[in-house]
């Protein structure tokens, strides 16, 4: 018995917000979520393959001839809702090579459209929920030559520290890159949900489950030994959502004197100076911060419950304890206007951010940003679900008129300014780091939204 868990290319998503061009420079990240199931089946015996085609830039014939080499007896794929046409491909290919193939599929677009993704004739399965228990009783049951069919609810892992380490052995690692970081480069999870509710974003999870820090640190302990990454990068919602959590993580690396570079996502309300100083001692190069918006309106619009006055300060702090700063803003927000988006982009200027992305408002399914668009009339009730059921190939409006102009305008104004270039150019040690940031640099100059 032979698992095969696939992440296939967007397969047309025509909802990003990312100019071809950026989408280009910005990087492969691994997907953790495949690594943690085949971490799972493998503890428990099961021969499992994991296929990126993203990472090994495969063509969909290539993709079907390596299902077809795996012959797997079932072949598992993720899905959010923007790249689902990409996963459903990978289970029309299956059933192509072979329709004894059991196909499921489990990701964030199963908690979002569960009965019309499995609405396809090629899609026998698909998972709503945590991945990995569920995947375990799918492959026990279709070995007991049980079928299995329909929607299965997957069991929520509440002690994450019972699972295994995401299987990085399965994936390939040399291919992951990312624009900002050093390379090779990881991802690692510390918590999983989040319980704030921002109103762009899909309320997955808000329960928080946190990992122990001595299980974290064991994590990247095993990782630094065996891979030489030369960075991690945390994949949580909040790092320091929880003081204490990310206190204990920072300690515990300090403890073992283990020599490790990460990066985490965090908010401007949930830092200090204390805390900043001890993550940058426990080796954190870089922080990321969801500012969104330099309209403090818009930025209760989003529920994002920060200040702009707390944005400017966790900025300023973590510069001058040493640690690089990342920052994202949405433009073209609904209800937003020519006004709103000319103060973010002011306000990006303002804080003078090492990193900085602007995307245009994608109005997700099940979120805040998407009933208020729907209210406006900017954009239909049904748009997702018809999207999902391939009935429409047309991507989300803009929100406001113009917010992709402003996007590219955003862009050029911040980085392309002479002191941004000259502090790039200052940092740059290596050939490779000169690449990347000539890669990065050619991404806004050729900018254009797709
Ligand atoms: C890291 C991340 C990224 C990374 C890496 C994505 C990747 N492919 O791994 C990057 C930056 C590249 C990214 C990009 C995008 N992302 Co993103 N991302 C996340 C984030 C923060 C964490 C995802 C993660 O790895 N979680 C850890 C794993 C362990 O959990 P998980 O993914 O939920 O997986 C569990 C279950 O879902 C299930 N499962 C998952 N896959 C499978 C497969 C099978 C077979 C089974 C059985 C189960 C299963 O089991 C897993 C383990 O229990 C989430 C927010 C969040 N906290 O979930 C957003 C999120 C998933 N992203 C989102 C979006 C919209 C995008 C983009 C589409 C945006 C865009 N630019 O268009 C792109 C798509 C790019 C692409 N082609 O992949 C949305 C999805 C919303 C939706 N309705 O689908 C989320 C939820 C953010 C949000 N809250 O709005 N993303």
């Amino acid at each position: 018995m032979k698992v095969l868990l696939v992440r296939n290319h967007d397969g047309g998503n025509i909802n990003t917000r990312l100019p071809e061009s950026l989408k280009k420079a910005q990087g492969v990240y691994p997907p953790l979520a495949l690594a943690y199931i085949a971490g799972f089946l493998e503890s428990n015996n099961v021969d499992v393959e994991i296929l990126d085609t993203i990472a090994l830039n495969l063509t969909k014939e290539e993709t079907k001839k390596h299902i077809a080499k795996a012959n797997p007896t079932i072949v598992g794929v993720t899905s959010m809702t923007p790249t689902c046409r990409g996963a459903l491909e990978i289970c029309e290919l299956a059933k192509d090579v072979d329709k004894n193939i059991l196909t499921v599929v489990g990701g964030v677009q199963m908690s979002v459209y569960p009965n019309e993704m499995i609405s396809y004739s090629y899609v026998d399965v698909g998972v709503v929920g945590d991945g990995e228990h569920a995947m375990l009783d799918i492959v026990k049951k279709t070995e007991a030559s049980k079928k299995v069919k329909g929607l299965v609810y997957g069991k929520r892992v509440e002690n994450l520290d019972d699972l295994p380490f995401p299987a990085r052995h399965l994936l390939p690692n040399d291919k992951y890159w990312c624009v900002i970081t050093d390379h090779p480069f990881t991802t690692l999870m510390t918590s999983r949900g989040c319980p704030f509710r921002c109103g762009f974003c899909f309320p997955h999870d808000k329960v928080l489950r946190l990992r122990s820090a001595k299980n974290i640190v064991d994590e990247m302990e095993y990782i630094a030994k065996k891979y030489k990454f030369k960075e991690i990068m945390l994949y949580d919602d909040t790092f320091t959502v929880n003081r204490k959590h990310a206190v204990s993580v920072c300690k515990e690396i300090l403890k073992r004197k283990l020599n490790v570079k990460w990066e985490a996502p965090t908010r401007v309300d949930r830092v200090d100076k204390k805390l900043l100083e001890l993550m940058k001692k426990a080796g954190c190069i870089r922080l990321r911060y969801g500012i969104e918006s330099g309209s403090p309106r818009i930025l209760r619009d989003m529920n994002k419950l920060i200040t702009l006055d707390q944005a400017a300060k966790a900025v300023k702090l973590t510069k001058e304890i040493g640690i690089e700063n990342f920052t994202y803003f949405i433009l073209g927000y609904a209800r937003g206007n020519e006004r709103t988006m000319q103060k973010t982009i002011n306000f990006a200027k303002k804080i003078d951010p090492d990193w900085v992305m602007f995307t245009a408002a994608t109005p997700l399914p099940k979120t805040k940003l998407y009933d208020d668009s729907v209210e406006l009339g900017l954009i239909d009730k049904n748009y997702w679900k018809d999207f999902t059921l391939g009935k429409r190939s047309d991507r989300t409006p803009y929100l406001v008129k113009d917010a992709d102009k402003w996007v590219s305008k955003a862009y050029k104004t911040l980085y392309l300014r002479p002191s941004f270039i000259w502090n790039k150019l200052r940092k740059v040690n290596s050939v490779y780091a000169l690449k990347k940031n000539i890669q990065g640099a050619l991404g806004i100059l050729h900018f254009e939204m797709n």
